[in-house]
């Protein structure tokens, strides 16, 4: 029985060509819908609902109607915006936790079926499905399935409401390419006007096998995504990165959304999981997911947009960056400016690929249909491999004259399976072989950066795997340098540092919110902002005249006078010291009375961090006995986003300040990186 079984599997070869047999897959493999999805790479995300304009990152659920009000909501602009950044789909926030939703939704009245947009006739996600059509891009549904304001959320029915959203979703306006579902869920709401805090059991409220199925049945060509799966997993953090070592195959059984340890147990795969679901990196452009006007100079940097691109296309995910849109319902200017420069970089470091000039060969060969040229005609579908038996191999590229490159690509052929789990590039320098990088996975795209190497031989060993290599592409490229803007530091006597990024550059700044160049203040030495500015500063290589991106820092009140019973390090200027509050409170003396327009926030930014508040209330005092409080509210999304925090409130005059906490993320004493206050 066996022994023809296994003679049927041979047969269409025998017959139809003189093609090796190819390699068994190694298991687990992609579906069609995930392998097409890979292709895709990088697409967008966009945040734009209720709370653009309840300026908030998690709305309560109780917001009206009629605040959803964009002045000039222009979809196509987005969709022009993200094809012409290279995007290959948009993914929209049809419903968030807050429950609004974007189109005319039967099943609620809280939608914009009831806003003054457009009289309450407009369809938000027709129209943007149309605006993807129309620029060629893939259509993308995001709905969460926390819904603050649904009264029947926590039970049964709520269930069959969201499965009646979906369908209307997912069978009224065209091909969907991925549906992402969220696993936060913080407890409280407004649930209807019942303001109480709902758990659920993540696990099984949901019963998430029929509603894949469900999305199956009406969409088979879209990929599922959730922290688990079912098709595309959740990359563990809000930064944009994965990990030197990033399987695509999951535990997937052991995996639901939402669950506590995900991310350091799950996030980066592993090499036995059962299932394949690779990961997708989720970032946003700007600090918050959600439009915040005094994040408009917080856009992404240069540098840290590349930073991302490696640490996520470069090891084996998907990257999905996210446009906060605005209240006027367009991508703001800077995100635009930001997106762009990013492209630029990107197409121009991958311009040339110096890899096909080589003559390629193999210290082993499966067969024909198999070479090693394989790796260089540009080609997915081509790849080379060896002969079964070992988890091995080794190519070497020879160019004959030396070349200088930087940057290393490869891609396995996923539909065979991901294998290999350790690989070498070495360089040929008199007769010898010299190691200039090593890593670990590769999966569908692995890129790897290193400084400038000169050489006319390079080879790259596959040193183990889960079985043979099977090698679809190698790229070697020479990404042209970029000239990063100054390092910016500040110590607590109020002392700045602007460091040069390089030698051999130099750093001009300003302090009166004009764009510096060659032409500003000269910086030479730390010196004292007097008063409260936004900062801004450059690196310019004096060789070129080229100038770096400018940084914009603001530069409050110095903390040289602070004082607080709690300890320096909350008010040491160093983000990675921090104080564990017994009482969770801290009090600060300001030293004399300032006017206050606000406060700052940074939660501790260790590792494993505990301790993160997400309900504040802040109290001043001028004798430091009677305190009256000004703010108190919630730091959303702060567990998956733990940057600093700022809160502004109409001006008043304190010497002390007390920040307290009235929840913490963890439940644990609350911790204070850094608190600072807004002057201006
Ligand atoms: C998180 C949400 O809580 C954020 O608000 C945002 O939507 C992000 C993409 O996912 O889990
Ligand atoms: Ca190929």
């Amino acid at each position: 029985m066996r022994k023809t079984l296994w003679f049927a599997l041979l047969l269409p070869f025998t017959y139809c060509s003189e093609k090796t047999a190819p390699p068994a897959p190694v298991l687990p493999v992609p579906e069609a819908r995930q392998i097409a999805w890979q292709e895709l790479e990088f697409y967008g995300f966009v945040h734009f609902n209720m709370n653009t304009f309840s300026d908030r990152e998690w709305g309560f659920g109780d917001e009206k109607p009629e605040m959803f009000n964009p002045s000039d909501l222009q979809p196509r602009q987005w969709a022009q915006v993200a094809s012409e950044a290279g995007m290959k789909g948009l993914i929209i926030t049809a419903k968030h936790h807050d429950g609004f939703v974007l189109w005319p939704s039967a099943y609620t009245e809280h939608s914009v079926k009831n806003s003054p947009w457009k009289d309450g006739k407009g369809d938000l996600i027709k129209e943007l499905a149309e605006a993807c059509k129309e620029y060629g891009l893939k259509f993308g549904i995001y709905y969460s399935p926390w819904d603050r304001n649904h009264p029947d959320y926590g039970k049964p029915e709520y269930i069959t409401y969201m499965r009646n959203q979906l369908t209307e979703l997912l069978s009224n306006y065209g091909d969907v390419f991925e549906v992402w579902f969220d696993g936060a869920n913080g407890g409280d709401g407004y649930y209807g006007g019942a303001n109480e805090t709902r758990k659920v059991d993540k696990l099984t409220y949901y019963d998430w096998p029929s509603t894949y199925k469900l999305v199956r049945d009406l969409q088979p060509g879209a990929v599922m995504f959730s922290d688990g799966g079912p098709d595309v997993r959740w990359v563990g953090n809000e930064h944009g990165f994965a990990y030197e070592t990033t399987w695509s195959n999951l535990m997937r059984d052991s995996v639901y959304a939402g669950m506590p340890e995900y991310p350091e147990k799950y996030a980066s795969g592993q090499e036995n999981g059962t299932h394949w679901v690779p990961a997708e990196a989720d970032v946003s452009i700007r600090p918050g997911w959600y439009y915040h006007k005094y994040e408009d100079h917080k856009v992404r940097s240069l540098p840290d947009l590349l930073e991302i691109y490696y640490k996520s296309i470069g090891r084996n995910s998907s990257l999905l960056i996210n446009f906060p849109v605005d209240t006027r319902g367009l991508i703001h200017e800077n995100d635009v400016e930001a997106i762009m420069k990013f492209s630029e970089k990107i197409k121009e470091d991958f311009a040339d690929n110096l890899a096909p000039q080589a003559r390629a060969t193999a210290n082993d060969e499966r067969g024909a249909g198999y070479e090693v040229e394989n790796v260089l005609d540009g080609d997915y579908e081509t790849y080379w491999t060896t002969k079964d038996g070992g988890n091995s191999g080794e190519i070497t590229l020879d160019f004959g004259d030396e070349i200088t490159f930087n940057r290393l690509l490869l891609q396995e052929y996923t539909p065979l399976g991901q294998r290999v789990k350790s690989f070498v590039l070495e360089k040929e320098t008199d007769g010898n072989w010299e190691k200039i990088a090593e890593a670990t996975t590769i999966g569908y795209k692995r890129i790897l950066r290193f400084p400038d190497v000169k050489t006319s031989s390079v080879r790259i060993r596959f040193t183990d795997g889960k079985n043979i290599p099977v090698i679809s592409e190698i790229g070697i490229y020479n990404a042209p340098k970029l000239l990063l803007p100054p390092i910016f530091s500040r110590n607590k006597a109020g002392e700045i540092t602007l460091e040069s990024p390089e030698e051999g550059l130099e750093v001009y700044y300003t302090l009166d919110g004009s764009k510096p160049s060659k032409e500003s203040k000269k910086y030479t030495s730390p010196f004292q902002s007097e008063n409260p500015a936004a900062l801004q500063a450059i690196s310019l290589n004096p060789a070129t005249g080229k100038i770096s991106e400018a940084i914009t820092v603001e530069v409050d009140l110095a903390k040289t006078k602070w004082t607080s019973p709690q300890g320096e390090k909350l008010i040491d200027e160093n983000p990675q010291t921090y104080v564990a509050s017994k009482d969770n409170s801290v009090t600060i003396n300001l030293g004399e009375e300032v006017a206050l327009r606000g406060f700052t926030y940074l939660p501790m930014q260790a590792r494993y961090p505990s301790g993160f508040i997400t309900n504040y209330v802040l109290e001043v005092s001028s004798d430091g006995k009677n305190f009256r409080q000004v703010a108190s509210g919630e730091f959303s999304n702060i567990v998956n986003s733990p940057i600093e925090q700022i809160i502004k409130f109409d001006e008043v005059k304190a010497k002390f300040i007390r920040l307290k906490a009235s929840k913490t993320a963890d439940g644990n004493k609350a911790t204070f990186a850094e608190v600072g206050v807004l002057t201006r």
